[in-house]
């Protein structure tokens, strides 16, 4: 067991990548308190004590001497991955850290995940579900309508990237296809069911995404999640 607590809201993406990264590798986490940012729980000042930021996911490790308190999903899921996954190349979520090449294709596709898709795929997300959903809020619709468009982009480089490569920074799986995952979920489930349509790599990585007990256990294995 380890001595990490979570705090997330365990429904919305950014969480989401840490839930996935947690059962892939096997982690015990000690406590996971959830913090409802549909009631603005993360807005409360002993929240805002913890993580000035106002967002979930963070942690608390409390192996360190004082703790180690931890913001970023992605920043969280590599350490989780470092500290507590496998020692084992092959069996890590991680890059082998001698092999530069290997290291370098998985910072290119962490940084494309980021900067390309993250930033279509969040604000198109929560336009078209979060936002009329859980905030009353109005879509709007010629913003999603630009935001399709550069993601319809980004999934066509994505499609080619997986041509010859099963994940997306090799041929094993490491925390960036994690990354992935939430959005892609809502994406391809809810807000744009036709995106892997005629996109066969890409579509070939979602089956063994899904395939995964990581996925079923956090989304379900039914088709209307
Ligand atoms: N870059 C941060 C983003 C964190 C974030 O924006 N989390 C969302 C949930 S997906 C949140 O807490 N939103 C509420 C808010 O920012 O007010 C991460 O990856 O952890």
């Amino acid at each position: 067991m380890s001595q990490i607590t979570l705090f997330a809201d365990s429904r919305v993406p950014c969480p989401q990548r840490l839930l996935l990264t947690v059962h892939e590798l096997g982690l015990q986490i000690k406590d996971i308190r959830e913090v409802d940012i549909s009631k603005f729980e993360h807005k409360r000042p002993e929240i805002l004590e913890l993580n000035p930021f106002g967002a979930v996911p963070f942690i608390r490790d409390e192996t360190y001497d004082p703790p180690l308190m931890l913001t970023e999903s992605r920043a969280i899921a590599r350490y989780l991955a470092q500290a507590y996954g496998s020692s084992d190349a092959s069996a890590s979520l991680l890059p082998d850290p001698t092999n530069v090449v290997a290291v370098a294709k998985f910072e290119e596709v962490v940084s494309i995940e980021l900067t390309s898709f993250d930033s279509c795929a969040n604000q198109l997300v929560f336009e078209e579900l979060f936002k009329p959903s859980w905030f009353n809020g109005e879509t709007d619709v010629e913003k999603c309508k630009l935001l399709r468009e550069s993601l319809v982009r980004v999934v066509d480089l994505l499609d080619k990237r997986l041509t010859d490569q099963q994940f997306m920074a090799g041929d094993k799986l490491t925390v960036v296809d994690l990354f992935f995952v939430p959005y892609m979920h809502h994406l391809v489930r809810t807000v744009y069911p036709t995106l892997l349509d005629s996109r066969p790599h890409l579509s070939a990585w979602w089956e063994r995404i899904t395939s995964r007990e990581s996925y079923k256990h956090l989304f379900g294995d039914s088709k209307e999640n």
